[in-house]
């Protein structure tokens, strides 16, 4: 098989450039190792920034977001008992967020693609980026026990953290930057009624815990829970509890609980990759960077990347100029370190961090405290939530 661009991975990254390419004429193959369903089935990100809207509505894929998805116009930060309001629109001039499920977004995205005929080879084993160093790279892999070759121009590297794709970098060209926190995310999803209209984010002295939703009828949230937990150890009265005792009052006595649909725990890093590229081959999303989920900016930064990398491609296709490509980890990165910096941040001060010393404690709260009672301070909390242009 030939194709323009070889896209390894059909997450949110993979599946957005394909879109991208397609409409403006370039051929794209998708290749992922999991299921649709299996793809489908993972509960993730929850918050869409105007620029990854923008990405779905140019390809035409946000019918359904534009029907179904929630506009925020602002976030609550939830400490000393009493919850702070930051006006998100007031603050960076009519901006807001939408909350739309990550879920969703990849269906939208499926659908579309096999609308518009785009193939992607499911259930591909031992996917690898091949001589991408020289002029003829191609993707290998075996479906059904038949090894297969993807001939291509380019290789996307859109395979989430764990992929194959940074892992096939000469090592000698690599630079990784982590940072591994201490503690991770207990989160689960329940069809109950969302406890409040916008977001909560509580940093308590008991651990941080987040009350986010994916529709009316439909809650997502999670608590900060150490490292070595068992989800066995969680029922979800265990769950219901602990959420509980890490709201204010009032919240604790709105919350209502119900069922658990699904549980599962995230550990939190913050990593980066320099450079994004290596020859011919071209990496985006979680395959080149990871940040800790306080920001929501892991499926947002996904899409900047693609952003840039779509332009780059089509400017390479159309009018034979390589501009963009040999600008674009360099565009890309100075985005990433950026949501890098930000999530970072709202994660050292939201969170409960065992080794902090009484002094860092008070630091962590007069660092609130000073937050929401500075115009200043939340512009630049709003500013960064609702995202930083392209
Ligand atoms: P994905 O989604 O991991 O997709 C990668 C795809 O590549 C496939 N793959 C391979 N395919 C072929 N060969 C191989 N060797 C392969 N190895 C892997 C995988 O099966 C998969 O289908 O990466 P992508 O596309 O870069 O998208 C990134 C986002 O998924 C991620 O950044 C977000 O989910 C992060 N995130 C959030 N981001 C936000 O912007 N807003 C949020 O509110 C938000 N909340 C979250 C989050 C992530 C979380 N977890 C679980 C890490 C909340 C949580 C709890
Ligand atoms: C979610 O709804 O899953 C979600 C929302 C905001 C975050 C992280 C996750 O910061």
């Amino acid at each position: 098989m030939r194709t323009q661009v070889a896209i390894i991975g059909s997450g949110p990254a993979g599946l957005l450039l394909g879109q991208l390419l397609h409409k403006a004429g370039i051929d794209a193959v998708i290749v992922e190792r999991r299921s649709r369903d299996h793809v489908l089935s993972r509960i993730r990100a929850g918050v869409l920034e105007s620029g990854t809207v923008g990405l779905l509505d140019a390809i035409g894929a946000s019918a359904r977001l534009h029907e179904e998805g929630l506009r925020h116009d602002g976030v609550e930060l939830l400490f000393g008992g009493r919850r702070h309001r930051i006006d998100l629109s007031r603050l960076t001039g009519g901006r807001h967020v939408t909350v739309y499920g990550q879920t969703q977004m990849t269906r939208d995205l499926m659908d579309h693609r096999a609308a518009s005929g785009g193939v992607t080879v499911y259930e591909a084993d031992d996917v690898e980026p091949r001589d991408f160093d020289g002029g003829k790279p191609f993707v290998s892999y075996r479906k059904g026990g038949v090894a297969h070759r993807l001939d291509c121009d380019f290789i996307a590297g859109c395979d989430g953290f764990h992929g194959v794709s940074r892992a096939s970098a000469p090592e000698n060209a690599i630079k990784t930057f982590e940072r591994v926190y201490p503690f991770g995310w207990l989160g689960i999803l329940a069809d109950v009624p969302p406890v409040s209209h916008e977001l909560i984010y509580a940093g308590e002295a008991r651990g941080f815990a987040l009350c986010s939703m994916r529709s009316a009828t439909r809650s997502r949230y999670y608590v900060q829970c150490g490292l070595d937990e068992r989800i066995e150890d969680w029922s979800d009265a265990r769950f219901w509890d602990e959420l509980r005792a890490r709201l204010d009052p009032a919240s604790a006595e709105a919350l209502v609980t119900g069922p658990s649909i699904e549980k599962s725990i995230a550990p939190l890093r913050s990593f980066v990759c320099e450079p994004m590229r290596f020859g011919r081959l071209f990496l985006a999303g979680d395959a080149a960077h990871i940040v800790p989920p306080t920001g929501a900016k892991g499926l947002n930064l996904a899409a900047g990347d693609v952003h840039y990398l779509s332009q780059a491609l089509i400017e390479h296709f159309r009018e034979g100029s390589d501009a963009g490509l040999d600008a674009y980890s360099a565009r890309a990165l100075a985005r990433v370190w950026k949501a890098e910096r930000f999530s970072w941040h709202l994660t050292s001060l939201m969170h409960h961090f065992p080794e902090n010393s009484p002094f860092e404690q008070r630091m962590q709260r007069a660092e609130l405290d000073y937050l929401v009672s500075s115009d200043h301070a939340m512009a630049a909390l709003a500013e960064n939530y609702v995202g930083l242009p392209y």
